[in-house]
């Protein structure tokens, strides 16, 4: 989509103009890039059927930015961008992505060493020539080559959410032609991992010709590795590849099996059927040359004597052993997994803060909010904003916390008036400062229906002092939340330091719920940690800290974060109804 390409720009737009030093700017446009990138619609057609005015109802996109769009669009080109690149030819999409990076340090290595991209340096690292500079170091040269490291080792690979969009286009397309007769995703995809490799799509069709010329001419292919009679794989203009495989519908259900793996999985139950002296592949299961299963995968899981597992499951981790368990009447079996449609609410959104400072069209926002809740049939939204010490995030203090709790209360009566079903609860994402007191008097925080805390400055501290940091918050007896408790960005930012156990251990002690971030960055606490949370009686809560109300959709990656950990309905507050929510709330 040219959503992604206008976000790539515009995020190394923003980077330019930090470069020079230019205010306030480049968060505009860094807004702008996160809002396309996550956005449904392609741009192109909202330009098409609406002009410039359309491009503006997009969040995040002012004049500026609608005219950039515009000159995109017609001419395939942005000159100011283009000017940017001639003064400045650095890679600095790769550059940006290593840890401590920032677009003022990129500068002063380009000019200084003439650094361009990644291989630059990591070579200039390695031979110390940074740590001499100044402003550098020899600390933020060991960091650096440290962040080399670690995007090295998430190479090649994209996250869900955002191929997702992307992915879901090419699916309906496929699953609307006629000689589509089944249709799903396979390989991580399905399984739902938080970084994708490559995207797996299977077809059943009786024209697999007429199903493959189909897909290798949609639109946002950049190149055709391979077309074949019932494979096909190509490159997306994103970067990323899709593969498609076309099968009679025989042996859809074992090719499903099969495809959506993982590997390992996929070991253990090949071995499973060979025990049983039956044989099983892609094309079915086996009986010597009979088949007796491969039309669907819970024929081909029974016929090997196992229960349907769930896909976000299979990764041998545990899954196959546990449905044998199951197969033959003993506990614990299976987990009975979260279901994507038993979220009841959202409590991590933020509003338009800065409306709030200047008193102004407070209400439209959260309405808006209230209606999208409503559509996806929430009972309750939780507007959660930043608070003062995020003076860059526009954080609230107190007196304009207390406004806002004025108003969403009189939208509440409004909305009660016209009979809605929703309710906005109104709370906020306060800040943990380093000594694990919170940024927002404990009086103004008891006036609110729920409080989240989160990390959001010093992630650096030593392991002892981030854990008794997060200790600290959690003994605050209005802390009810800790948002995005390790901090990792994924392939960006590693957790910060701390002894999770000695959380988890705090957060039973004190009824603390820890947040499942669902943000595709984020997707903190990870499938791992949920898993150790559940295993301690921890309650945990999905959200997905949307800051437009396109990133309600977050909330699938969450959920399948949370189905990964193995989590169950139980396991996760927002299952609950609005007025159990706040009960269970007031009992910290
Ligand atoms: P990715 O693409 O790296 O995120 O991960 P996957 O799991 O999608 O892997 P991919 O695309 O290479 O292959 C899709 C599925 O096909 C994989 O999950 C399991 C199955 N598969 C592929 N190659 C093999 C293999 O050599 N052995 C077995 N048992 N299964 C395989
Ligand atoms: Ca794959
Ligand atoms: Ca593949």
């Amino acid at each position: 989509m040219v959503n992604q390409e206008l976000a790539k720009i515009f995020n190394e737009m923003a980077q330019f103009l930090e470069m020079d030093g230019v205010a306030f700017k480049p968060y505009a446009y860094q807004r702008a890039a996160l809002s396309l990138e996550t956005l449904n619609e392609d741009v192109g057609n909202i330009y098409r059927q609406g002009g410039i005015k359309a491009l503006l109802e997009i969040p995040g996109v002012g004049k500026a930015i609608a005219d950039h769009i515009e000159e995109y669009l017609k001419t395939g080109k942005i000159k100011h961008y283009e000017d940017y690149k001639k003064k400045l030819p650095l890679k600095i999409d790769e550059l940006i992505k290593v840890e401590g990076m920032g677009p003022k340090k990129i500068k002063t290595l380009y000019q200084k060493l003439g650094i361009k991209n990644l291989k630059d340096l990591e070579k200039a690292a390695k031979a110390h020539k940074i740590a001499p500079l100044f402003g550098f170091g020899e600390t933020t040269e060991k960091n650096i080559l440290q962040g080399l490291e670690f995007l090295k080792r998430d190479k090649g690979r994209f996250l869900l959410g955002y191929i997702m969009p992307t992915v879901t286009d090419i699916f309906e397309k496929l699953k609307n032609l006629k000689e589509v007769d089944q249709i799903s995703l396979a390989g991580s995809l399905r399984r739902k991992k938080e970084t994708i490799g490559d995207a797996d799509i299977l077809v059943a069709s009786k024209h697999p010709a007429k199903v493959m010329d189909f897909f290798v001419k949609l639109d946002g292919i950049e190149k055709i590795w391979g077309k074949g009679g019932t494979k096909a794989s190509v490159r997306m203009r994103e970067g990323f590849d899709v593969d498609l495989r076309v099968l009679p519908e025989k042996s859809y259900g074992s090719a499903l099996q099969y495809f959506t793996g993982s590997k390992e999985h996929n070991i253990i139950t090949r071995k499973i059927a060979i025990e049983k002296g039956l044989k099983l592949s892609e094309y079915g299961v086996f009986k010597g040359k009979k088949q007796i299963a491969g039309k669907t995968e819970e024929d081909v899981y029974k016929a090997i004597g196992l229960p349907f597992i769930e896909p976000e499951l299979r990764e041998n981790e545990g899954e196959i052993e546990a449905a044998l368990r199951q197969a033959q009447g003993k506990l614990p079996g299976l987990p009975k997994l979260v279901g994507y449609n038993e979220i009841k609410g959202d409590l991590h959104c933020h509003s338009k803060p800065d409306e709030v400072k200047h008193s102004k069209n407070l209400e439209n926002f959260i309405e808006e909010l209230a209606l999208s809740a409503i559509e996806i049939g929430y009972e309750y939204i939780g507007i959660s904003d930043h608070t003062k010490f995020l003076k860059i995030d526009d954080g609230l203090n107190e007196e304009q916390l207390l406004k806002q709790h004025e108003a969403i209360k009189k939208i509440n009566e409004k909305l009660k008036n016209e009979n809605s079903k929703i309710r906005i609860l109104h709370g906020c994402e306060a800040n943990i400062l380093n000594d694990g007191s919170i940024d927002i008097k404990d009086e103004v925080l008891e006036k609110l229906d729920y409080v989240i805390a989160g990390v959001h400055s010093s992630f650096k501290m030593s392991k002892q002092e981030m854990t008794q940091r997060l200790a600290v918050a959690m003994q605050n007896p209005n802390v009810d939340i800790i948002s995005h408790p390790t901090g990792r960005l994924i392939g960006r930012r590693e957790e910060y330091q701390m002894d999770f156990d000695k959380i988890l251990e705090i957060a039973k002690k004190t009824g603390t719920i820890l947040e499942i971030n669902a943000n595709p960055l984020r997707l903190d606490l990870n499938g791992f940690n949920i898993r150790r949370a559940k295993a301690q009686g921890i309650k945990m809560i999905i959200n997905t800290d949307s800051h437009q109300k396109d990133q309600l959709t977050f909330m699938e990656y969450g959920v399948a974060q949370a189905r990964r950990g193995w989590a169950e309905k139980g396991d996760i507050t927002n299952t609950l109804s609005a007025e159990e929510l706040l009960k269970s709330l007031k009992q910290k």
